[in-house]
């Protein structure tokens, strides 16, 4: 049971690296758990043990008592110490409670500590759990009293509120990127439908362009550039296109015209101009998107291919005239998931040797895939191993989708 404890306390910790919020309640539920199992740990005298099992049943007992007619009402979730948790409890919660917040899932996986008289630091939840006719504060409760089913509960708890509230580790990091997008973009926004003056092939002398969207039964969108005009490929372009310097070192300024697709989707189209409109390329991710160092080589925003809905940087070079990808070995996906079942990886990728097995209840961050057929999961005490997905659709040779071993992964349009 010690070993479950600092698995426990290893994947809370591991789940700070996944979050950027300092002020998370995780963190300060975090460092009372370390408080509680130190003590435990120091507590070897096996009749203590003991002692204190038997406390815990006597107090189940006395809660059920009490409880039996308003147990829905005195407990967020009353059944988290005798099942596991699943997806459909946190939106049934979600359901019943309109309202609920981070604090309510944060006050859930307390509710498990304060079954067993876990006796809070906090005022906060001091004065909540002190309100419930069950809550029992025992001084000398020991964490080894938690059953491998509530660890099992509070790291999905844990899992559940990284995920659903705003200050998300997959949002702040988000936020960051766009931020640092914002303050490096060296391009220049102008409105559709307006006449404007630039000179895109540094001949001296200024284009005349204009990017028109047409409102007709479909959206139609037209470059014209000079006397030439062009039609525009999408379904709902920008209100704005941009003019950016790819590279210093050619005489070229470059057109871009995004659209934001179907379902937010993006999509640019990038034009030169040379005595004639040249499409010279186009990528994923709208201009706001995308970073350009202004030596030809710039970093958009494209949708991964493989496991689930997920971006990653994906990097574009300019050259003679044209943009082209440059592929990279393995993608960032840095998704923090939380495991289901329990599954092999393998040492490398090859499918030959298996390396390590990921345990339900733990949180593992699956951070590079070659965008193909592998991904390498990697937990926080840096054990790494790689799955594969078979037809693009099943882990491994287990004919079983990511979703049954993974809780968190994202399945948008
Ligand atoms: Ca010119
Ligand atoms: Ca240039």
């Amino acid at each position: 049971m010690k070993k479950l404890i600092v698995i426990a306390i290893i994947f809370v910790v591991f789940l700070g690296s996944c979050n950027n919020d300092k002020n998370n309640p995780v963190n300060s539920i975090k460092g009372e758990i370390n408080i509680e199992s130190k003590e435990s740990n120091e507590e070897t005298d096996e009749k203590k043990i003991n002692q204190g099992n038997h406390e815990t049943m006597e107090t189940s007992e006395s809660i059920d008592n009490k409880n039996d007619t308003n147990k829905e009402d005195e407990y967020v979730l009353s059944f988290s110490s005798e099942r596991k948790l699943t997806d459909q409890d946190i939106y049934d919660l979600m359901s019943k409670y309109r309202d609920l917040d981070r604090e309510g899932i944060d006050l859930a996986k307390n509710e498990i500590f304060a079954r067993h008289g876990y006796v809070f630091k906090q005022n906060k939840y001091k004065e909540y759990f002190s309100n419930k006719s069950w809550y029992i504060p025992k001084e000398n409760m020991s964490m080894d009293e938690l059953t491998e089913l509530e660890w099992y509960n509070i790291n999905f708890l844990i899992f559940i509120e990284n995920r659903h509230f705003p200050q998300s580790y997959i949002e702040s990091s988000q936020n960051d990127n766009n931020r640092k997008i914002i303050k490096n973009h060296p391009y220049e926004i102008y409105n559709s439908n307006e006449v404007v003056y630039c000179d895109l092939n540094d001949d001296g002398v200024e284009e005349k362009i204009l990017y028109e969207k047409v409102y007709a039964e479909y959206n139609e969108y037209y470059l014209s550039i000079n006397d030439e005009k062009v039609e525009v490929p999408g379904g709902d372009g920008f209100e704005t296109f941009a003019i950016v310097d790819i590279d210093e070192n050619d005489k070229f300024k470059e057109i871009i015209v995004s659209d934001s697709g179907p379902s937010e989707d993006y999509t640019s189209v990038f034009y030169r101009y040379d005595g004639e409109v040249i499409q010279i390329g186009n990528t994923e991710g709208a201009y706001g998107d995308m970073i350009f160092s202004g030596d030809g080589i710039f970093v958009t925003r494209t949708r991964g291919e493989i496991l689930h809905t997920w971006f990653y940087k994906d990097t574009f070079i300019l050259e003679e005239g044209i943009i082209r990808n440059i592929p990279q070995e393995l993608y960032y996906m840095g998704a923090c998931v939380f495991v289901l079942n329990p599954v092999t990886l393998y040492k490398n990728r090859e499918k030959t040797e298996k390396g390590i097995t990921l345990n339900e209840g733990q949180i593992v961050k699956i951070s590079y895939t070659d965008n193909k057929e592998w991904c390498l999961v990697e937990r926080e005490n840096g054990e790494k191993g790689w799955f594969y997905l078979e037809d693009n659709y099943y882990i491994n040779d287990t004919g079983h989708f990511p979703a049954e071993y993974f809780y968190g992964l994202c399945f948008a349009d």
